[in-house]
């Protein structure tokens, strides 16, 4: 059913993928070129509480007096739950920067930022960079939506241009119509099952065929969330007559453009999803693409069911929950706890009465916010399995290190729900609910909070609770790699592997503290060897296996181990997102050139590389003396010209101050 069709040479006479036109209508460095490195101009950003904190510290030591984008937006979402002063004193610091720089602030409780961005904000035909993996979201309204690190988004609030890898395009040619009980979200699992979580890198998925014409706005954000799963640069779909109705429910309907690729335009391959031949599928643990049908797992005993975060909390999807649920009550064994996407979700499902039907069922309504998904709340008990609406199941992020947890569509979650067992929605024996979309939601932007005018703004004091810290600086790159290594890990290390977010991300504003939980649920000795091998004047070595930080977008998975004294890693490969992290705090990605010399490294290792800034200057492959075993191997550093800059003046925040 998914077909992988011809593979095609580029060529510059032929059509353009709606992709490569939307980077041309703003590119600001470099040739379109897929693989080489390109500048972007960047119309819109967005930024959470959980990297914002940190983005904004950066902005403001840049010294610019106002944001120089179209659009910027700081949404509270994340850390909510507010245990503690930390969480507050951070949305109170985030306010006074708003109001003072220009940004449009959401409330904690207005929504999620993927979800609220996409009904009030996002635009056909713009570019939005967002420090958070999932802003790839908005690419179901036909933008060009990119996840980056806080001190990238800094710099594009500053008016710099965003860099990356001039993308290759692959387009996902949808047929057919999905059949009851199949959503968006076995689509995205599908070509999770094809294309799995690794070598996607510097691809973006761009979508057509007529199967689109069934896909509402919504469906298409789902796919396009987990676009970040698959390590996509993003995902695209046009602006058509969908994208029009949707904006026109959103009471905006003058933001939309059409926008669709050249018919003749030429991609790097085709694949073709042929909607109707799609079954309910499930992520198991402890994959996003360890996928399995439904129907193989029925019967498996479930403890909790978690409707929501960016991935699967629409109007529609929860609408569709409740009607599934309507009459029927939460099996005694599970616990429902569903959390819309917005406020203005949740406003419209109050309003239409479906609110009501998921009371009625038992469910356990909270805040819009991210909650669940980043193990912020909600965990699991232990060995229990957990059925989510969510993108990610990667070990442990639940808050609960032995919970088994699944992703799946809405309709497999309200399934289980009723059941108390993993259910084929098909086999609920009931007729599919098909809930429409309304044609106006209720809008209110009351918890959008404007910014101050520019000649008011400048006497706005900024508020800093006392776990508000500045963020560390790092001196330009040594001479010489003095190095031991420190930790050796293996494949698909996740960023939440190397920074843990839930309880511990009330310190995402301090990094001095935060640094305590660098690879907590690997090695907890760590912070404190690599403390110490700083402190007597040597470099921490983290030695990976293939896909190294995959997952968040958290430049604190670079910046605590910068803080710790780490100059570099050496891995089989990377992901996107965590190489332009690492590269901007002064940390040297570094790859094997013969894979196998992987094994021959272990923990206590001394490394070194003589003349450092030389071999950086000059790029390409670098030899790394291995003093405990008494031999060499090669690396290499595949940079563009401005990353050796920012390697060598030891990130990017040094290299900006000097020139802004
Ligand atoms: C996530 O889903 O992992 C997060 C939390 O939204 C992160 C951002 C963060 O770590 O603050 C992401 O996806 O980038
Ligand atoms: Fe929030 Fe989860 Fe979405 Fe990340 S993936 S933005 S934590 S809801």
């Amino acid at each position: 059913m998914a077909r992988l069709a011809g593979k095609d040479e580029r060529n510059a006479t032929v059509g353009k993928t709606l992709t490569h036109k939307l980077i041309e209508n703003h590119l600001a460095a470099g040739r379109i070129e897929p693989g080489s490195e390109i500048g972007i101009r960047i119309d819109q950003t967005l930024t959470q509480d959980a990297t914002g904190t940190m983005a904004y510290l950066q902005f403001e030591a840049m010294g610019i007096g106002r944001v120089r984008t179209e659009l910027s937006m700081s949404y509270i979402d994340h850390n909510t739950i507010q245990i503690g002063f930390e969480n507050a004193d951070d949305h109170r610091y985030l306010h006074s920067v708003a109001r003072r720089y220009g940004i449009r602030l959401s409330r904690a409780g207005n929504g999620i930022c993927h979800q609220v961005h996409l009904e009030r904000f996002g635009r056909p035909g713009k570019t939005l960079l967002g420090s958070d993996s999932h802003t790839s979201t908005c690419g179901a309204l036909g933008m060009l939506a990119i996840g980056a690190g806080g001190l990238d988004v800094a710099l594009a609030m500053a008016g710099e241009p965003f860099f990356l890898t001039c993308p290759r395009v692959i387009r996902v040619n949808l047929t057919g119509k999905l059949p009851p009980w199949v959503s968006a979200k076995d689509v995205i699992l599908k070509l999770l099952d094809i294309f799995t979580t690794r070598g996607n890198v510097g691809h973006v998925f761009e979508y057509g065929g007529e199967g689109l014409a069934g896909l509402t706005v919504p469906e298409r954000a789902t796919i396009a969330n987990m676009g970040a799963e698959l390590g996509l640069t993003t995902s695209v779909f046009p602006s058509d007559a969908v994208t029009r109705r949707f904006l026109a429910a959103e009471d905006r309907e003058a933001d939309w453009a059409g926008l669709d690729a050249d018919p003749d335009a030429q991609y790097e391959k085709v694949v073709e999803i042929d909607l109707a031949g799609l079954v309910p599928l499930a992520a198991k643990p402890h994959s996003p693409d360890n996928i399995g049908t439904v129907r193989e797992l029925a019967g498996i005993p479930v403890d909790q069911v978690c409707i929501g975060s960016c991935t699967n909390s629409s109007y529609r999807e929860l609408a569709t929950v409740a009607r599934i649920l309507r009459g029927r009550v939460a099996h005694p064994r599970v616990s429902l706890i569903v959390t819309p996407g917005s406020r203005q979700v949740l406003e419209n499902l109050a309003r239409n009465g479906f609110l009501a039907d998921l009371l009625a069922a038992g469910a356990r309504l909270t805040e819009s916010s991210c909650g669940f998904c980043i193990g912020g709340s909600h965990s699991p008990g232990s060995r229990s399995v957990s059925l989510r609406t969510s993108n990610r199941n990667f070990y442990g992020r639940s808050g609960t290190e032995d919970a088994e947890v699944y992703l799946v569509s809405p309709e497999t979650a309200a399934a289980a729900v009723a059941t108390g067992v993993v259910t084929d929605p098909r086999d609920l024996g009931m007729d599919f609910p098909a809930v429409a979309m309304p044609e106006r939601f209720r809008v209110d932007d009351c918890m959008i909070l404007e910014p101050a005018p520019p000649e008011k703004a400048v006497s706005i004091e900024i508020l800093r609770g006392p776990n508000i810290g500045s963020p560390p600086e790092n001196g330009p790159l040594p001479g010489r790699l003095d190095g031991e290594v420190t930790i050796k890990v293996g494949d698909k290390i996740t960023t939440d592997h190397i920074m843990p977010a839930g309880a511990r991300m009330k310190y995402r504003s301090n990094i001095r503290r935060y640094a305590d939980f660098v690879f907590e649920g690997l090695d907890p000795t760590f912070p404190a060897r690599a403390a110490k091998i700083r402190d007597n004047g040597r470099h921490n070595v983290v030695v990976a296996g293939q896909s190294y930080g995959q997952g968040s977008s958290r430049e604190h998975a670079a910046l605590c181990p910068m803080y710790l004294g780490v100059k570099a890693v050496i891995a089989k490969s990377y992901e996107r997102i965590h190489t332009a992290n690492l590269i901007n705090f002064g940390i040297l990605p570094l790859v094997f050139e013969n894979e196998t010399e992987y094994n021959l490294l272990d923990q206590g290792d001394s490394l070194e590389i003589p003349d450092l800034r030389g071999a950086v200057a000059s790029g390409g492959s670098l030899t790394v003396r291995n003093a405990t075993k008494g031999r060499s191997f090669a690396v290499t550093c595949t940079l563009s010209e401005r990353q050796k800059r920012i390697l060598l003046a030891g990130g990017a925040l040094n290299l900006v101050k000097t020139r802004v």
